[in-house]
């Protein structure tokens, strides 16, 4: 048993990460300014997590925060790149002097690793796939030069100061809990509920853009194992967490049109400023270093979202 930090665990991610830990017996202190989280993701297990409302900006809150912890894992981010395009201001300020704050933080307070979860956004639209970890990072948007500033500042605090942290690069999350009716929303959220509510999805571009989806239970795994693998292997290097295949908008659209019996098609819009045109990774790395393979494959992945919503959201 062990105290864990879960940075954003009120979110979609982080609350994964809170109910799995739970589960297992270990101590976790929640810590998230409820902007993007919900009070509702934590409600079966209120009663056995401490939870801080405090913001990733506020750096004294997240230095006590620390105290007493034995791993943190970082999930905090204001995510989305459309959103970091319009207002990049806000999303600088919790990605980076967030980051920032919950490494000093970290430091000060003696933890023994730090999880950081990075972006593929970092990869941009370089030639060569799959994505491979040795690649100089391209970011596009704002928000990816953001998670990428993060990925640097994690190495740094292993290489100046010892404290160990592994930054995996998440590709493309999806899951339940997954926030649908943002304008900011993932698509695949978005796109379940809007075909559950009878509307037709916008596709931007062509929908011919590809991307590795995957499955919220595979980054949990990933960051179980990441906690556990030896120093040797994992401290201060960046993981590609992914399924390792690549689905087009299109496909993706299709297989989730036929999981609802929806029958129209999309309406076509402009292709989104900043968006990567194609997203695949190689994950050898994370499966040489930390033990990681993806339990949940994309189809298996989108029966049980789906399954999620329709509970979640009937009637
Ligand atoms: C990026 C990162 C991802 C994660 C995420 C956090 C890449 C390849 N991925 O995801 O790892 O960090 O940011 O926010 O950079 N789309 C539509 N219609 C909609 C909504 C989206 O067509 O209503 C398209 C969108 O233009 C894009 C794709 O769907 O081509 C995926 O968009 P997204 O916002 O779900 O995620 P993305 O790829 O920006």
């Amino acid at each position: 048993m062990a105290n864990y930090l879960i940075t954003g665990g009120a979110g979609f991610i982080g609350s994964h990460l809170v109910h799995a830990l739970v589960a297992r017996g270990d101590q976790v202190r929640v810590l998230d300014n409820f902007e993007t989280g919900l009070k509702k993701n934590l409600e079966p297990v209120w009663d056995r997590i401490e939870v801080r409302a405090v913001d990733l900006a506020d750096a004294d809150a997240v230095q006590s925060a620390c105290e007493g912890i034995d791993y943190v894992m970082h999930e905090g981010a204001l995510p989305s790149v459309p959103r970091s395009v319009k207002e990049p201001r806000p999303s600088h300020r919790t990605n980076i002097e967030g980051t920032f704050n919950v490494l000093e933080g970290a430091r000060l307070a003696g933890v023994k690793r730090v999880i950081y979860a990075a972006s593929s956004s970092a990869y941009g639209n370089q030639p060569g796939f799959p994505r491979v970890e040795t690649m100089a990072p391209q970011p596009l948007s704002p928000y990816a030069v953001q998670k990428l500033t993060g990925e640097l500042y994690m190495q740094a605090y292993w290489r100046v100061y010892g404290l160990e942290t592994v930054c995996l690069r998440y590709f493309n999350i999806f899951g339940a809990r997954q926030v649908p009716d943002s304008p900011y929303s993932g698509v695949m959220a978005r796109f379940i509920l809007m075909m559950m509510r009878g509307e037709r999805p916008t596709v931007f571009g062509d929908g011919e853009q590809g991307r590795d989806f995957t499955h919220v239970e595979n980054v949990v795994q990933a960051n179980l194992l990441a906690v556990d693998a030896p120093a040797t292997l994992a401290a201060g290097r960046v993981f590609n967490i992914a399924c390792g295949q690549r689905h087009t908008l299109n496909e993706t659209y299709a297989l989730l049109a036929t999981l609802l019996d929806f029958k129209h098609p999309p309406i076509y819009g402009p292709e989104r400023e900043g968006d990567v045109r194609d997203s695949l990774a190689d994950i050898s790395a994370a499966s040489a270093a930390l033990g990681y393979v993806p339990r949940i494959d994309f189809e298996e992945g989108l029966r049980r979202t789906v399954a999620w919503y329709r509970d979640e959201f009937a009637g």
